[in-house]
């Protein structure tokens, strides 16, 4: 990254004291993500956003800033720290939510909230459980709010379906040459392609109401204090549109109930752990403060496995298209990731009646 345009972006968007450093921060996989330091202990989180993913920036912006805006009601109503538990929006010298330089590229600055942790993957039950009440509680907090005033900023981003239709179409296009070498890969997710309409077919049945979702729930997208471990702030809220609440349970379970990391190479570290799933669980129905249907509740356990699905065609598919989408840092990224979602669903099928009898006792 060019340093004089990142201190150049940095300058319009006049944050306080002077400029001391800029460092990247965080670990995902489509945007790039900055810590910015000034004097008088001033501190900003400074993003470029990933235009090729996000086509409307000023869609996604005006998104972001309409639910944190209407959060910081709700918290400074309960008499909670609006700095602390939701993001802020920097406006740039021209009043705008984002800056494109000069180059095409966009930019958006937030507050760093102060004295916080986000962490990679849940330790215990207790973090899993912590977890769930944070996404649970956002999803409460914005059960009121009007879901026609979001944009989709992706179009059917959790719409299986539609994602297994352009999972096949890499397959027959094989561009990038690869399909020979996953060709099991690719046979086990034909295999259970029937299970991809599960929750769609629900919604569009009338079963699963549309509301407000994040989207995006992984553990890291969950702030913390730092000292006392207390759910801060739910972030990374590019993604926050209509859609069901399904997919949001399922992505906690998808990305926090493994025992290995989404890209860890030696499958035998990747297996479920029921206890975090009771956390997640037990804390996302209590974090809804009675929001949810039942049907909503129902569908918890199968939407931990279609959303865990929908993500294996997503890596293979960009593995088949050669890396395009997610950042990738040591070839064949993209397949390891595959593999583990893969593997993630071999130990679901295992675990799915004991899952379906935990989510019951909620019923
Ligand atoms: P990405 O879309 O690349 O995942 P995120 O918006 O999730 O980007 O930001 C990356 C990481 O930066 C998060 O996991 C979180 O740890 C941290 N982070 C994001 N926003 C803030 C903020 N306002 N204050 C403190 N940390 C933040
Ligand atoms: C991406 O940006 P990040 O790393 O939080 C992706 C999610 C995937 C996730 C897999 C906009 O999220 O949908 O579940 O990677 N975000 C987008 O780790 O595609
Ligand atoms: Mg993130």
């Amino acid at each position: 990254m060019n340093e004089h345009k990142m201190w150049d972006i940095v300058r319009q968007f006049g944050f306080a004291g002077e400029t001391e450093s800029i460092a990247p921060f965080g670990r995902g996989h489509i945007n790039d993500t900055y810590s910015v330091s000034c004097t008088g202990g001033y501190k900003y989180i400074l993003q470029r956003i990933n235009v090729s993913i996000f086509r409307h920036p000023e869609d996604v912006m005006n998104n972001i800033e309409q639910v944190t805006l209407y959060l910081r009601d709700k918290i400074r109503e309960r008499g909670g720290d609006e700095r602390r538990e939701t993001l802020h929006v920097l406006r740039a010298s021209d009043g705008r939510t984002f800056i494109t330089d000069n180059t095409g590229e966009v930019w958006r600055a937030y507050d760093f909230i102060p004295n916080s942790v986000s962490c990679d993957i849940a330790r215990n039950a207790g973090d899993s459980y912590r977890c769930g009440i944070a996404f649970g509680s956002f999803e409460r907090d914005l059960a009121d709010f009007p879901v026609d005033r979001l944009k989709e900023t992706i179009p059917n981003f959790h719409y299986t379906p539609a994602r297994y239709d352009n999972f096949e179409q890499a397959v027959r296009q094989n561009f990038a040459m690869r399909a020979e070498g996953c060709s099991d890969e690719i046979h086990f997710l034909e295999e259970r392609a029937a299970c991809r309409s599960e929750l769609t077919d629900g919604c569009a049945a009338g079963k699963l109401p549309v509301r407000v979702t994040h989207n995006d729930t992984k553990i890291n997208n969950v702030l913390f204090d730092r000292v006392t471990g207390e759910i801060l702030a739910v972030v990374d809220l590019d993604t926050v549109m209509p859609g069901l609440t399904a997919y949001d349970f399922g992505d906690m379970i998808r990305s926090g109930a493994a025992t290995g990391a989404e890209d860890e190479a030696d499958l035998s570290k990747v297996g479920f752990d029921i206890s975090k799933f009771e956390g997640y669980l037990r804390g996302y129905i209590e974090g809804c403060g009675g929001a949810l249907t039942k049907e909503e509740i129902r569908v918890l356990p199968r939407a931990a496995y279609v959303i865990t699905y929908e993500q294996a065609l997503r890596f293979l598919e960009d593995h088949l298209n050669g890396d395009i989408y997610y950042k990738i840092s040591v070839p064949g990224h993209n397949l390891i990731r595959a593999r583990t979602q893969i593997r993630l669903l071999s130990e679901m099928e295992k675990y799915m009646d004991e899952m379906q009898r935990m989510t019951a006792a909620y019923l």
